[in-house]
C-alpha cells in the first residue's frame, strides 16, 4: 500500500536533534488527551449499536440482515477515531491521519459491501418487502394503490403440501404481513402472483410472483407486502412442485 510507506519514514528522521524529542515529550504532556472526551464519545457510538440491535430485532424478528453492515461500519468508526486521535497526538499532522484514515477505509468498505451482498437473497427480500410497507410506495411503485390504516396479519401453517389456513382477504393498498410456520420436513415458502387469477392461472409456471416469506423445515419465515389492486390473486409455494402439489391459497384483495 502506498500510505503505508510514508508513516516509518516520518518516525525515523535521522538529522532530528535528539533535543527535539525532549520538546516533542512536553508538547505532547501538554496536549493533556482527551480521554474523557473520547470515552463519552465511544460510549454514544456504542450506546447506538445497541439500540440498532433491539431495533432490528424488534421488526425483523430473528433476521439478522442490515444490522451486520451497520453495526461494522459504526466499529470502524470507533477504530478510526481512537486511531486518529493518537496519531494527531503522536505526528501533529492531519495529513498522516488523513493517509492512514484513507488507508483503513480502503481496506475496511470493502468488508461492509462484501457483507451486504452475503446476506442471502430471499432473507433480503423480505426485509425490503417490510421496509416498503410504510405507505411511501415500496415495491409496488407509484401505481401501487393508496391504503389508510394498519396491516393485516396472516398466520399460515404449511407442510406436504398445503397452506393453513388457504385463504387471504385485504384492501387494496394494505400491507399484508406474513408469518409461515413450516411444520414440514422440507423447505416452503409463500410467494403472490402479480397478476391476478383470471390472467395468469399458474404463476408458478410462469415465474410471474413474488416470494415474500420462506421457512426452512421446523421454522418460521416472515415477510410482509402491500397488496395489490383489487382482484383475485393466487399465493403459492414456489419450491418447484409444490404448488401443483397442492400449495396455493386464494388471496382476494377488495
Ligand atoms: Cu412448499
Amino acid at each position: 500500500m502506498e500510505h503505508g510507506q510514508a508513516i516509518p519514514q516520518t518516525t525515523i528522521e535521522p538529522h532530528r536533534d535528539p533535543g527535539d524529542f525532549v520538546a516533542e515529550e512536553a508538547r505532547i504532556k501538554k496536549a493533556k488527551p482527551n480521554y474523557i472526551g473520547v470515552f463519552i464519545l465511544l460510549a454514544i457510538l456504542t450506546a447506538i449499536e445497541i439500540g440498532i440491535v433491539s431495533l432490528f430485532h424488534k421488526e425483523n424478528g430473528n433476521s439478522t440482515v442490515g444490522r451486520v453492515p451497520i453495526l461494522l461500519g459504526l466499529t470502524v468508526a470507533k477504530g478510526l477515531l481512537v486511531i486518529l486521535y493518537y496519531m494527531h497526538l503522536k505526528f501533529d499532522s492531519r495529513l498522516y491521519s488523513i493517509f492512514f484514515g484513507a488507508g483503513v477505509l480502503a481496506f475496511a468498505l470493502p468488508m461492509v459491501i462484501a457483507f451486504i451482498f452475503l446476506m442471502s437473497p430471499p432473507q433480503l427480500h423480505s426485509v425490503r418487502a417490510e421496509a416498503g410497507e410504510g405507505g411511501t410506495g415500496g415495491e409496488q411503485g407509484p401505481t401501487a394503490p393508496s391504503f389508510v390504516g394498519p396491516p393485516i396479519t396472516f398466520d399460515a401453517e404449511g407442510g406436504e403440501f398445503y397452506f393453513k389456513p388457504d385463504a387471504l382477504a385485504a384492501q387494496a393498498g394494505q400491507g399484508v404481513r406474513v408469518t409461515l410456520t413450516n411444520v414440514g420436513s422440507v423447505e416452503h415458502t409463500f410467494a403472490i402472483s402479480n397478476k391476478p387469477k383470471s390472467e395468469d392461472p399458474t404463476p408458478w409456471t410462469t415465474n410471474d410472483g413474488k416470494e415474500i416469506a420462506h421457512a426452512p423445515a421446523g421454522s418460521t419465515g416472515k415477510g410482509s407486502f402491500k397488496a395489490p389492486t383489487p382482484g383475485e390473486y393466487l399465493f403459492y409455494c414456489d419450491v418447484p412442485g409444490h404448488a401443483q402439489a397442492g400449495m396455493v391459497g386464494t388471496f382476494t384483495v377488495q
